[in-house]
This record gives C-alpha cells, structure tokens and sequence, in this order.
C-alpha cells in the first residue's frame, strides 16, 4: 500500500486529501472522505462561522478519522474560523486564496498540523519559513482560483524548493493522475473535480449532470483583470465574464462574480452560476460513492508505481 510521510504526519490511511471547495465540501462529502481512509476537507469558503462549526459536528459525528478544515482567506469570516478552528481542536487546517502567516503561530500552540496551498516554488518557501507543516502545490488545471504554473512544472520546483513534504493538486483525477504526481517528488495528492460527481457531495443536480458531460476543453479562466483569475465551466456567466476581462472592468466581475458559485451549487442556473472544476473534469463520467473513488485511484495507482518498470516501450 502506499504509505508516505504525509500519512504518517496527518494521521491517515491514504496520502489523497480532498479539495476544499468553497460552498460544496460540507460535512457530509468531508466525513465520507475521512471515513474512507483520505483526509476530508470542509471549506468554510465565506460561511459564517457557525455553519462551520456545524460541519465539524457533522464529520465527528460520521467518523473519529482526521480531517481538516479550509480556510479562504480573502472571506471576511477567515479570521473568526480560524480561532474556532482552535477551539474546536480541529486536527487539520488547509488554507487557500492568500498567506496564512499571521494565523499560523496562533495554530500552532494548539498542535494543528498547518497545510497552506501554494501557486509557486517562492510562496512555498514562505510557508515553509512560516511553519508550515507540509504544502499543497496547486496547478492551474485545477478549478477555482489558481495560479499561473502547470502542475508538471509547479511539483518538482516546489520538491527542490522545500524540506516539508508536498502534496500535488490541479488536474489529478485517477491513478495516472496520482502516479505521475508522486513521479515528480509529491508525498500526497489532492483531488477536488472527481468529488463533484460523488454520491455524498450535496451540489445541485444541474452541477452534476455538467460535470459528467464535460469534455476536458470545457473550462476556462476569467477574472484576470481582477487578481483572482477562476477556472469554471464555461456557460453564459463566464462569457459575461471574458467581457468584462476584455473591457477592463474588474469591478463589475467581482460585482457579479461574488455570489456565482452559491448560485451554481444550490440552485443550479446555468446561466448565472458560476460552476467551478478543473481540467481533469472530462474524465468524471461516473457517479460513485467517495469510498469507490479513493480505493480506485489508489489501487490503480499503485499498480502503475509498482509495474512502471514493465510497461515501457524497448
Ligand atoms: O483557493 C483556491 N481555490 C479557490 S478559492 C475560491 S473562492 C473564490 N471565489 C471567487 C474568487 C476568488 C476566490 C475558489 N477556489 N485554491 C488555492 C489557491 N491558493 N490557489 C491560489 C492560491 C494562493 C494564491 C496566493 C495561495 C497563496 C497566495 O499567496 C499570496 C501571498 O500574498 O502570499
């Protein structure tokens, strides 16, 4: 079985981590993970806090395995959920969007294991200074907010860059994916975009039917203009979107933009919601449970880490 540093310092069967995507990983999608052997993650997006507290109740309440919470740190709660993340002795903290620095000391003293997400080799050295205990390397075929580096050339830098281990995100959906991850140095993976097809993921039906029908050039990035470029399907808000790229009005995106992903996770419109996934989605044509996805990516990775020898062309 592949076992790693990351299992051993996050206390967990499988070194696969799911996303924590802001409106869609609850307690529920959170907990089926963790209950399964991988490290579920609640984002608490820009919830108020006591929704996230609820989450936390929810995975506690489904498994005693670890999990972790996401913390986006451009939401006007992040600093309230991070100090209930202490109270609650959440065993976990993610962090997106932003530098946890100024959080991470206070995390810390409470012995949370500190994993901020990283876009680049020079932010990953920062967290590492800061005490990060490990960092999540993220390309930009993921979905939502991403950085400018592919994860093929993301993972091996930030590997050289740092001494903590690395866990790999963007773009990995199955046991190719995670194989070629732990090729280029990761300790882990994340996946997020797979997880939208699962039975235990609560995202509207309309969701769901466009992830599975998805073909790998359906997504695109807009919001440039504004500092926080996003990865989503496209559809009629991102075309409004490219305009507003293209115009200049980076206002008017965050106008519009906020509230979009709500829109496509709780009511489905397909013309105003903004419904984020990663490169990857084309291969998600299945609905499974999260137990069904993890012990196949896992075991289709493994098979290819230990047969890799084999199947080369000579
Ligand atoms: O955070 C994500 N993905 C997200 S957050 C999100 S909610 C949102 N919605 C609309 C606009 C913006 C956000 C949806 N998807 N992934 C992790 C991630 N972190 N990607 C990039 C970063 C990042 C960027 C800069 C991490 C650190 C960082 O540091 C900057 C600094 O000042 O050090």
């Amino acid at each position: 079985m592949i076992k790693s540093k990351i299992c051993e310092l996050l206390n967990i069967k499988y070194p696969l981590l799911q996303g924590g995507m802001a409106w869609v990983a609850d307690g529920k999608l959170a907990g089926a993970v963790s209950k399964a052997g991988g490290l579920g993650i609640i984002a608490a997006g820009s919830a108020p806090v006591e929704w996230v507290e609820e989450q936390i109740d929810i995975v506690r309440s489904i498994t005693d395995n670890n999990f972790a919470v996401n913390v986006m740190l451009m939401s006007p709660t992040a600093e309230a959920v991070a100090s209930l993340i202490c109270e609650k002795k959440v065993p976990v903290v993610t962090t997106g969007a932003g530098s946890p620095a100024k959080y991470i000391p206070m995390w810390k003293e409470h012995g949370i294991k500190v994993v901020p997400v990283v876009p680049s080799s020079s932010i990953a050295k920062r967290m590492e200074r800061a005490g990060a205990d490990a960092v999540i390397a993220e390309g930009m075929e993921g979905g939502g907010h991403v950085g400018e580096l592919t994860t093929m050339a993301l993972i091996p830098q930030v590997v050289d860059a740092v001494t903590i281990p690395v866990v790999a995100a963007g773009g990995i959906g199955d046991g190719r994916g995670a194989a070629a991850a732990f090729m280029l140095g990761a300790e882990g993976i994340q996946v997020g975009t797979r997880f939208l097809s699962a039975f235990e993921c609560g995202i509207h039906e309309n969701y769901k039917k466009m992830v599975l029908e998805a073909k790998d050039t359906d997504t695109i990035i807009t919001g440039r203009s504004t500092g926080h470029p996003v990865r989503a399907l496209k559809n009629k808000f991102t075309k409004q979107m490219q305009a507003f790229d293209l115009e200049n009005k980076p206002d008017e995106i965050e106008a519009k933009g906020s509230g979009a992903l709500r829109i496509a996770v709780q009511v489905g419109d397909l013309e105003t919601g903004s419904f984020m996934a990663g490169q990857i989605v084309g291969l998600v044509d299945k609905s499974q449970s999260c137990e069904e996805i993890i012990t196949e990516i896992i075991s289709e990775c493994e098979n290819l880490l230990t047969n890799s020898g084999r199947n080369r062309v000579v």
